[in-house]
């Protein structure tokens, strides 16, 4: 059997996000609230701002590129507390969002852009000159680039998104009509279980289900309107809103709660620190490596942390070892979360009482779900038993974009959702993930898709064969990716071709995807009848070669 949640079923509103955040009948925090601040100017917003913002930047779409329902707006940009009135102004005029990591080399974001179907796109000054090449390629015009951010171009050649929102005479223009069920809020890219990143369509009900989903298991006792916190809970934003853990979990969630959000654009670990002490944080979400420079980093003991009260890790493993090094350190407690961009990402997370005595556990199932481990045969496995997760509720994505094989291979026909992973149930509620049979790897809970590297790697002309796969390395708290090479016959392996081989590949991908585990020579890739990389093999052989 199934198992159900344990929470009572939550009423999920067929509405779309607009509505959901703005037209709210049960707010409980007032227009004047502070939402969004900058954690370096400290510039800030309001809700009413934020509203204002994203309606007048809705009606400017409409007004300057007849916006349709439907159309795909890029966002290409690190955090920024402009972010959301970009995106939910783009929800305003019927549009779907596509965010991207500021990241991406051209060709990456090229990739998206053209897949995505993207008809303008918003970035930042830093990002501007990759941009307009990637724009190029797919034949966006230069005028439908739009920056967004206090820096503007010196030429005034682009528009800035102030502008486009303070178009005037786009007072006539309304709000685009949102089927929620069907209509897509947002396209993530994910590679799903195997092959290069597909674009993950999430309808605005997803979205809304998975707020509420949240709230219902974060808010009953982190309420923003806690005794001892008189201006209520603070969150640190420094996730990214391009990855869907900081896109609904970090800015729909807590913009639904009305908890005010501090926004970084860039991670470093004393700045995180500074940002705490400064701001008073009380809440933040995290991923394992910044668990692990929290126990471990010298700088932290210089600043005043005790106002936070808990931290929420996900996007990878978080071992019992980094959440018993931190509690030692500086007394916070860090629980776990668990998801996919395919399940908007939300499916579970411990209960803040169960920190300690769950420790391990992804935690327990969000409500309004059901969810099963299966076996390579497709049954059921009992309690207890390692099987893949598959999981149902409304939460779960549509489908993939254009790829209706991807889809099919991910979704049953009764609704699950085949997530790649695997593990156990422990009978009282709590959820395991002990491994993967998907190929992804994850750097710093960033997305690597060992086929996109494979398919680059092969180019190179010393390269006859590759398989790209995960390793775990403790001291970094995260996988790295590593490359097996079978060189060209009359190439002679050596530390020097290793160098050319990383070199070559991080000028065209993103930090993130790097070969930071090196290049491994064999003779051999591994290679199942059908041609498909035996993976398994390769980290078996890996594992040997370490512990000779
Ligand atoms: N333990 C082990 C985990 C864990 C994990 C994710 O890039 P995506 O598609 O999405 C994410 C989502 C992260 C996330 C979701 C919900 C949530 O509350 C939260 O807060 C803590 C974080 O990263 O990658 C999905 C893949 O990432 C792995 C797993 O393999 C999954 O399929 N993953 N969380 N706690 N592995």
């Amino acid at each position: 059997m199934p198992a159900k949640s344990k929470y009572p079923p939550i009423d999920i509103p067929n509405i779309g996000l607009w509505d959901f955040l703005f037209e709210r009948k049960d707010r409980d925090f007032p227009d004047d609230k502070v939402i969004f601040a900058d954690a370096v100017t400290n510039r800030s917003l309001t809700y009413a701002n934020v509203k204002q913002t994203a309606s007048d930047f809705g009606k400017g779409l409409r007004a300057v590129w007849d916006w349709q329902k439907g159309d795909v707006l890029g966002v290409y940009s690190a955090n920024s507390i402009e972010t959301p009135g970009v995106t939910w102004g783009c929800h305003f005029a019927g549009g779907i969002v596509s965010p991207a990591n500021p990241g991406y080399t051209v060709h990456e974001l090229a990739f998206q852009l053209k897949d995505s179907g993207a008809k303008a796109l918003v970035t930042q000054m830093p990002q501007l000159e990759i941009a307009l090449q990637a724009c190029k390629i797919v034949g966006i015009p230069e005028n439908r680039v739009i920056l967004m951010g206090d820096a503007r171009d010196k030429e005034g050649r682009f528009k800035h998104w102030t502008s486009v929102r303070n178009i005037s005479g786009t007072q006539r223009y309304r709000r685009a009509k949102v089927d929620a069920a069907n209509d897509l809020a947002f396209l993530v890219y994910s590679s799903g279980t195997t092959g290069k990143p597909k674009g993950v369509m999430l309808t605005h009900r997803n979205i809304v289900a998975n707020t509420l989903m949240i709230t219902a298991a974060e808010a009953p006792i982190s309420g923003h309107a806690r005794e001892g916190y008189p201006e209520g809970d603070s969150i640190l934003a420094f996730l990214p809103f391009f990855h869907i853990y900081g896109l609904t979990v970090v800015l729909h969630q807590s913009f639904y709660r009305g908890v005010k959000t501090v926004v970084m654009a860039k991670f470093d670990i004393e700045s995180w620190c500074a940002c705490v002490q400064q701001h008073k944080i009380t809440f933040a979400y995290v991923v394992p490596p910044v668990v692990l420079q929290l126990s471990k980093h010298p700088c932290v003991s210089k600043y005043d942390l005790s106002t936070v009260r808990m931290l929420n890790s996900g996007a990878a493993p978080l071992t019992k070892e980094l959440v018993d090094a931190l509690y030692e350190r500086i007394k916070v407690p860090v629980k776990q979360g668990y998801g996919l961009s395919e399940t908007s990402p939300t499916t579970h997370t411990q209960p803040w009482e169960l920190w300690r005595s769950t420790i391990g556990a992804v935690g327990t199932m969000l409500p309004n779900q059901t969810a099963k481990y299966m076996s390579a045969e497709e049954k059921e496995v009992p309690v207890g038993e390692v099987g893949e997760l598959w999981i149902k509720g409304p939460n779960i994505f549509k489908g993939y974009l254009n790829n209706a094989e991807g889809t099919k291979n991910a979704l049953t026909d009764d609704g699950y959702f085949k997530t790649g992973d695997v593990g156990y149930q422990d009978g009282e509620g709590n959820f395991f993930i002990t491994d993967r049979v998907k190929e992804l790897i994850k750097y710093k809970g960033f997305q690597v898709p060992p086929a996109e590297l494979e398919g680059l790697l092969v180019s190179h002309p010393k390269i006859d064969d590759v398989a790209v796969i995960g390793v775990y390395r403790e001291e970094q708290a995260t996988e790295v990716p590593l490359a097996y090479v079978k060189v060209r016959d009359g190439i002679t392996a050596s530390p020097s071709v290793e160098k050319e081989i990383m070199e070559w590949l991080a000028a065209k991908v993103a930090n993130h995807k790097r070969l930071r585990g090196g290049v491994r020579f064999t003779d051999e890739i591994p290679k199942s009848a059908s041609g498909k990389i035996l993976r398994r093999l390769l980290k078996d052989k890996l594992k040997a070669e370490e512990e000779k």
